[in-house]
């Protein structure tokens, strides 16, 4: 909470001078920082271009001026082609428990060390200027400038991808982007061509059923999982291979948005998302995961019930348990967004020695796109050189020239084998990086799809029948709205011939939600399998009990209890809660006469931005605000969005009983406290078969 006002004035250590309009602007002074041009000389005029008189016209000689607009000419660059809408952060990876059974990677082996990243999250589908919070998956690309080169985890907040072979990944995406013809719908999976080439491509369905479920819509990059989906390899000093696969378990709990909620802060708040990164870190609130790993051996792989080079399948962790070996921590938010998060360039292939891939095609298809598609966004190969992308353990070799290169190497020699310059650097078979040595079958060359790839319905069966019936629920109402935004029939009647192979309860509820009728199933290409049920894959149910990373909002008006107001923000800080107050208006004088600045306006600040909320106002207050329809919604949103709520009097008498807000034991009186601190660490779900049709 801002609390008291600082009026101070910021141009008191400048020479200021009023303009020809009247503004005034800051000069520098003797023992400030003098603007200059690229070139380094110092602007004595950055306002007035010059001009042959007062009324122009503008000379062509006026460097400053070109140099100016030239270099805003060309600020953009292309955004990426997937995932361009993203935010990053700094910090570190520690490792708790080594490896060094399985692999020589220090990374993995030397335990205690902090090793620097750079994390970046990510939407997929959306442009750069679309919203956090869509219905998608998420990116989470970790770069870990660890002392053997650079590790770029670059995974998902869900185990599992759409498609097994990267050749259809240019349709995926086409399909999912805004059609081509009208160039809509932005950051949406919810039209025709979308479902249309994923009710042909069976593979996706299990994809699918995560992204209709609340995986798909984060209430924080905190409180997301983090997958690098395909198998990896782990190398050891024999060279023998371990496979893996790694995820990121966050500390705070998998916990999600309501679609409602998603829908509204939308509108309210695009970047809602990376905002509250970026505030979280800036009040020293970090970010913190486990890093884990599922290792298991070719011969273990072998009697797995799927083919986990297959990148729609995960591996059940009741089947390989997840072995926690570190944590991460993100602390410092970028310096600048442009420099760190826009030009930081992710590739699977980047990967220190001990580390190696699988066979996984997807994997790949993938090793080749990352490093191609830096060219066309970053423009030169020698992007690896801007800070962010380049590795903080020494890095030296024989390429050279091309478009912006920042290095001037000081040698004749830029080859490998050579005599002439023994101080140049050599390759190192001891320290270099070994691909595994493996054996391949001697098969036939061909556009195959392994046989072992053919089962798609088993894995969604088995996450459908994990969920709560909450979730469940959700999921159903998921695939309704979207395919209520589909037009064409046959595309409709298609997934739903799709969904009676994963659940026949699930195809039922969508059926009823579109009023059609059930088509004949799908033909499955391999027996449908009923797997166990596997608890890690709830979310609800999971989610600890905490205050963590959690935003409560407090409503105040003029004349509201300032006591009180301190009272409810020290018990949640105390508990590591954040508060936002939330006024009328932007400043605010409470009964003690103390004039404060609201973090927020009602009308700007919907509940929706709030994980619980309080109101403490006064009865003359409560009046006019209950005549506010913004008002109105902030309490009825936060009760159908199953939030805690503690009211005073006032607000009891003027406002809540005009709603359709029963009661119940989580709207709370202000004397209850404690409960409200309590019923603010977690969504109720209780209350949602009150407020949500969950049929
Ligand atoms: Fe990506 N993906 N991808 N992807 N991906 C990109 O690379 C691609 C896939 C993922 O924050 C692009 O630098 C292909 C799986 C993340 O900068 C591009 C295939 C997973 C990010 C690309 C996949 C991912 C990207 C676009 C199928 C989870 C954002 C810009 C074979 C394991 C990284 C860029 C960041 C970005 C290609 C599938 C994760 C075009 C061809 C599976 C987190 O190279």
């Amino acid at each position: 909470m801002n609390n008291n006002i600082d009026h101070t004035d910021p141009a008191k250590d400048m020479n200021t001078e009023r303009g020809n309009g009247g503004e005034t602007h800051q000069r520098a002074g003797d023992d400030t920082k003098v603007l200059t041009t690229q070139q380094g000389v110092a602007i004595s005029d950055n306002q007035n271009s010059l001009k042959a008189g007062a009324r122009g016209p503008t000379l062509l000689e006026d460097f400053v001026l070109r140099e100016k607009i030239n270099h805003f000419d060309h600020e953009r660059i292309p955004e990426r082609i997937v995932h361009a809408r993203g935010s990053a952060a700094h910090g570190y990876f520690e490792l708790t428990e080594s490896l060094e059974e399985y692999t020589t990677a220090k990374i993995l082996t030397e335990t205690g060390k902090q090793t620097p990243l750079f994390t970046r999250f990510s939407t997929v589908a959306g442009n750069k200027g679309s919203k956090d919070t869509p219905r998608d998956v998420r990116g989470f690309a970790v770069k870990m400038y660890t002392e053997e080169g650079n590790w770029d985890l670059v995974g998902n907040n869900m185990p599992i991808f759409f498609i097994q072979d990267a050749i259809k990944f240019p349709d995926l995406i086409h399909a999912v982007k805004p059609e081509p013809d009208r160039g809509f719908p932005q950051a949406a999976s919810a039209h025709d061509t979308f479902w249309d080439f994923v009710s042909l491509s069976p593979e996706t369905m299990h994809n699918l059923i995560w992204l209709m479920s609340d995986r798909a819509l984060p209430r924080s990059f905190s409180m997301m999982e983090g997958f690098g989906i395909h198998t990896y390899r782990l190398l050891n000093k024999e060279g023998k291979s371990t496979f893996f696969r790694y995820h990121w378990k966050p500390v705070a709990g998998v916990q999600s948005l309501i679609w409602d909620e998603a829908v509204k802060i939308s509108g309210a708040d695009p970047d809602y998302n990376r905002r509250d990164m970026y505030e979280a870190i800036e009040n020293g609130m970090y970010f913190e995961w486990e890093l884990g790993v599922q290792l298991f051996t070719e011969e273990e792989a072998n009697e797995f019930p799927f083919d986990h080079l297959d990148a729609t399948k995960l591996i059940p962790e009741e089947l390989v348990p997840v072995k926690i070996i570190g944590k991460m921590v993100l602390n410092r938010n970028p310096d600048n967004f442009f420099a760190e998060t826009e030009q930081v360039a992710f590739c699977p292939s980047h990967i220190p020695p001990g580390i190696d891939f699988s066979n996984d095609p997807l994997l790949q298809g993938r090793l080749f796109s990352y490093l191609d598609t830096q060219l066309s966004r970053l423009g030169s190969p020698n992007f690896v050189q801007i800070p962010i992308n380049a590795p903080k353990c020494p890095f030296a070799n024989n390429q050279q020239d091309g478009h912006m290169q920042m290095q001037v190497p000081k040698t004749r020699v830029l080859y490998e084998p050579q005599s002439l310059d023994l101080d140049r650097p050599r390759e190192s078979p001891q320290k270099g990086f070994n691909s595994f040595h493996e054996k391949l079958d001697d098969g036939v060359k061909g556009r195959i799809r392994a046989e072992s790839f053919a089962d798609h319905y088993s894995q969604p069966r088995m996450f459908y029948r994990s969920q709560t019936p909450a979730e469940q629920a959700h999921i159903a109402s998921a695939y309704a709205f979207e395919l209520g935004k589909v037009d064409t029939a046959h595309v409709r009647t298609r997934v739903l011939s799709h969904l009676i192979n994963i659940d026949e309860d699930l195809a039922n509820r969508v059926a009823n939600a579109l009023g059609m009728e059930l088509p004949e199933a799908a033909e499955p290409a391999a027996p449908v399998q009923d797997m166990d049920t596997s608890k890690p894959l709830q979310t609800i149910g999971r989610t600890p009990k905490s205050l963590k990373g959690r935003l409560v909002g407090i409503l105040v008006a003029e004349g509201s209890n300032h006591e009180q107001v301190k009272k409810f923000e020290d018990a949640i800080n105390a508990q590591g809660g954040m508060v936002k107050i939330v006024a009328p208006s932007k400043e605010v004088k409470l009964d003690d006469n103390t004039r404060i600045q609201a973090d927020e306006r009602v009308a700007g600040a919907p509940s929706v931005f709030f994980d619980a909320v309080v109101s403490i106002i006064m009865p003359d207050q409560a009046k006019k605000l209950a005549e506010d329809s913004s008002t109105l919604d902030w309490f009825t949103d936060a009760y159908v969005h199953c939030k805690a709520i503690a009211y005073c009097g006032a607000t009891d008498e003027f406002i809540l009983s005009k709603l359709p807000v029963e009661k119940d034991e989580f709207v709370t009186p202000l004397a209850k406290l404690d409960s409200f601190v309590e019923n603010a660490k977690s969504r109720l779900w209780e209350r949602e078969p009150k407020v949500r049709d969950l049929a």
